[in-house]
């Protein structure tokens, strides 16, 4: 395909309640969006996409304004320069620029939705995913008390979500842990997330977890301490598995390597896109280590095609793919729905799900910029 041009979007799309985790609290889920228009053979194709990043590099270095930035100065102009381009392609065009994996993946990821448009397949036919839906587990941040920790799994396991993920740091950790074991029993799949807020120095904390039959306990340690993870996952008993530090399909192969998890969080955007996050799925299917496809906030944009991709049959552990409503009360697309504990992996053509004009206008923060070759 040939690119035509890229608009930036940028929305501000309110959460429906504050999302705290170990390192900050969230009310609104600033959002770039792309709209790629290409043409195929001569014909116009338009693909879109999410940038995951953060409105603040707190749970990595990147964040939205940079990704928009990077997007703008330096990736834009190198696939505008490549001429005949494929999602296959373009990460090896954009590899001379370090890093900004999450920028990347949105820019693959809208090339990858035209060219399966173009071609009139979904991601998940791409994929060769068979199964038709996938279990819906949902992430619950750290909230002001126990009491209000509680009604809100209530809240979830009434709506039927299967798993229960809790989010974690030093000094709210046992107390929720706890207490939802106590009201709701040993058997619900209960799992616990800490973004990188303790230390090795915390592992009697982390020890005592143990106790609670827990499905894994998910990045417990820094992004870079992938040793670290190794030593504590000699010490604990509960599954470690990784998030923050899977940072591409290498770093799953060191930490696969090390034993420092036997389980990783694949997130698309993290490791710079649908492709890689692929590899990994393999690459850990391979070594026998079980894999889930995690969220970060994602709008109906990106949330189905986490659905389709976690349809790989290396994803069996349920992932923090839930609806569209856990989030948000008004998505930038039709609403990806929960039902039965269930997503359904989407069956349209391409890989993203398309805003409605009236919402991408309603939530816009910021005129359109348009992108185009040789600018
Ligand atoms: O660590 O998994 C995480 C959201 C933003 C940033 C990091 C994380 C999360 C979540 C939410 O846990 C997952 C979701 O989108 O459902
Ligand atoms: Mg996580």
């Amino acid at each position: 395909m040939r690119l035509v041009d890229l608009t930036l979007h940028r929305a501000q799309v309110p959460l429906v309640s504050p999302f705290t985790t170990s390192f900050g609290t969230e009310t609104v889920r600033d959002v770039l969006i792309l709209e790629l228009r290409a043409e195929v053979d001569g014909t116009a194709v338009v693909g879109w996409s999410e940038c995951v990043a953060g409105s603040e590099p707190l749970y990595s270095s990147e964040y939205v304004d940079g990704a928009a930035d990077v997007i703008r100065r330096w990736l834009a102009p190198m696939l505008f320069a490549a001429g005949e381009l494929s999602a296959q392609t373009v990460a090896g065009v954009l590899d001379p620029v370090k890093g900004h994996r999450m920028a990347k993946a949105a820019l693959e990821t809208a090339v990858l939705d035209a060219q399966l448009r173009a071609q009139g397949i979904s991601f998940a036919e791409h994929l060769g995913v068979t199964r038709t839906s996938v279990p819906s587990g949902v992430s619950v941040g750290i909230h002001d008390s126990v009491a209000s920790t509680l009604d809100a799994v209530a809240g979830y396991l009434d709506q039927g979500y299967v798993r229960i993920k809790l989010k974690i740091r030093p000094g709210w950790d046992i107390q929720p842990v706890a207490a939802v074991r106590d009201r709701f029993g040993a058997d619900i799949p209960l799992q616990v997330d800490a973004n990188a807020a303790y230390t090795l120095a915390d592992t009697a904390a982390l020890r005592r977890l143990d106790a609670f039959g827990l499905l894994l306990v998910e990045q417990p340690l820094g992004e870079e301490d992938l040793r670290q993870h190794a030593e504590l996952a000699r010490r604990i008993s509960t599954p470690v598995c990784l998030d923050e530090s899977v940072v591409s399909a290498a770093a799953a192969a060191d930490a696969i390597a090390l034993g420092a998890c036997s389980v990783i969080n694949i997130k698309p955007g993290r490791v710079g896109g649908y492709l890689e996050a692929w590899r990994i799925h393999d690459l850990a299917r391979a070594h026998g280590v079980a894999v889930w496809c995690g969220g970060m906030l994602e709008t109906g944009i990106g949330r189905v095609a986490n659905a389709a991709l976690a349809g790989l049959p290396g994803f069996t552990l349920p992932g923090d793919i839930s609806g569209s409503d856990r989030f948000y009360a008004t998505d930038l697309t039709e609403p990806v729905c929960m039902r039965d504990g269930a997503v359904e992996v989407p069956r349209t053509p391409g890989i993203s799900r398309e805003p409605i004009p009236e919402r991408l206008a309603q939530f816009a923060s910021a005129e359109p910029a348009v992108l185009r070759p040789g600018r």
